[in-house]
């Protein structure tokens, strides 16, 4: 089967692809990614030369590309995925996320293939108490997760109008090898190790579900060869913490790893300014995925975030040169003195 993976050279869709190529070596994977900031094929070095692996630099909103492309099926990780960019400008998240994914819902169509897109929690908005199924309201509060409900229920609409082959995943917070630094576990980690403040928003209170990469691409794995059609499946950790929790466990760790003393590294913890429509609280429930699908995540969070600031410290060079670009300025002029409580 030829797969047209889309975002493979971002987080994910990098780890997915390794992932993929060694369990399922009888498949050919297809890399369309149109390596936006976040796309980095560096990512992929160690399976690029791999005879059932090609890339193809392109846009998923290209039509006439789309077109031209051979495959059977698609897996959708190609997004705008951090929150803060989609405040300070939703527009990219809305083409890419939206006339994107309808872009390949329709190319699917005419192929008569599959599609799973992947999607994320932050569809469903914030929760108090409790869960959200599958059968929970979308309610997004940021661009970024408004978009990405629009491309959910377009996926939907495609399943119920032209009884489409689609799959749509919902996960929880992912964190693991070759997350950009932008994202909370990643930003810690440098920060740390290069003695910048570490931002903290709000009161450092609000609640999200971790769940090591890894685990959510072998739930994607099953979810596609065994899923049905038309389902929706959430993908969660059963791992609920705290901001402030993951940031003082990861101080910690980091501390013990490289011989710093630990109070000094919690001396970088700055409270700022909140994320506007910041939500409080993702939970989700994953018993559909772990009932029918017979899956369960694998990984401890306190090995997972072991393992996490390994590779971290292992690959300076690959977070060094990511940080010397554009994210260092975004950076400075969001959450930099002047934004201080
Ligand atoms: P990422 O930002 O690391 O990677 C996104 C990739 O998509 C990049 O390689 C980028 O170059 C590519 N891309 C962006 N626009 C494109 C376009 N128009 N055409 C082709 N390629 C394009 O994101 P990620 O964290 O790996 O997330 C992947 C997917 O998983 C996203 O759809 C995201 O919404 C979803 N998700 C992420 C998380 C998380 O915690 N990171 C959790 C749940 C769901
Ligand atoms: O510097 C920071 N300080 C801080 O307090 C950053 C970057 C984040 N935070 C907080 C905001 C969130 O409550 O940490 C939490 C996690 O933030 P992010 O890493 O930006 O993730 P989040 O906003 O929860 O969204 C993520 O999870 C679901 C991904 O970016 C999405 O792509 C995914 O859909």
């Amino acid at each position: 089967m030829r797969i047209l993976v889309t975002g493979g050279a971002g987080f994910i869709g990098s780890n997915f692809i390794r992932h993929e190529l060694s369990a399922h070596p009888e498949h050919q994977i297809i890399n369309l990614d149109k390596l936006t900031y976040a796309g980095n094929l560096e990512n992929l070095r160690n399976i690029e030369n791999l005879p059932n692996y090609k890339f193809i630099k392109g846009d998923i909103c290209d039509k006439q590309l789309i077109k031209s492309m051979e495959f059977d099926a698609i897996i959708n990780f190609a997004a705008e995925s951090h929150v803060d960019r989609s405040i300070l400008d939703s527009s990219p998240f809305l083409q890419t996320n939206i006339i994107g994914t309808q872009n390949l819902l329709e190319a699917s169509r005419k192929k008569g293939c599959r599609i799973l897109h992947v999607s994320t929690d932050e569809v469903y908005g914030s929760i108090a108490t409790g869960s959200f199924t599958e059968n929970s309201p979308l309610q997004p509060n940021s661009p970024y997760s408004a978009s990405k409900a629009s491309s959910d229920m377009l996926a939907k609409a495609y399943f119920e109008t032209y009884g489409l082959d689609v799959i749509i995943t919902r996960c929880s917070n992912n964190y693991g090898p070759y997350q950009f630094p932008e994202k909370l576990i990643p930003l810690v980690i440098y920060h740390a190790v290069e003695g910048k403040p570490i931002p903290v928003y709000g009161d450092g209170k609000n609640v999200r579900d971790w769940i090591h990469v890894m685990d959510h691409c072998k739930a994607l794995d099953i979810a596609f060869e065994e899923g049905k059609s038309g389902e929706i499946y959430n993908i969660g950790g059963n791992n609920e913490q705290e901001n402030i929790y993951i940031v003082r466990m990861l101080l910690k760790k980091v501390a013990e790893k490289t011989g710093r003393k630990e109070d000094e590294l919690s001396g970088l913890i700055t409270f700022v300014k909140d994320r506007p429509g910041h939500d409080r609280r993702y939970s989700i429930d994953p018993s559909k995925m772990e009932k029918v699908l017979g899956w369960k995540p694998e990984t401890s969070f306190d090995k997972g975030l072991s393992d996490t600031i390994d590779w971290y410290l292992e690959n300076k060079p690959w977070w060094s040169r990511i940080i010397s670009g554009e994210y260092v300025y975004y950076y400075k002029t969001q959450y930099g003195e002047r934004d201080k409580q």
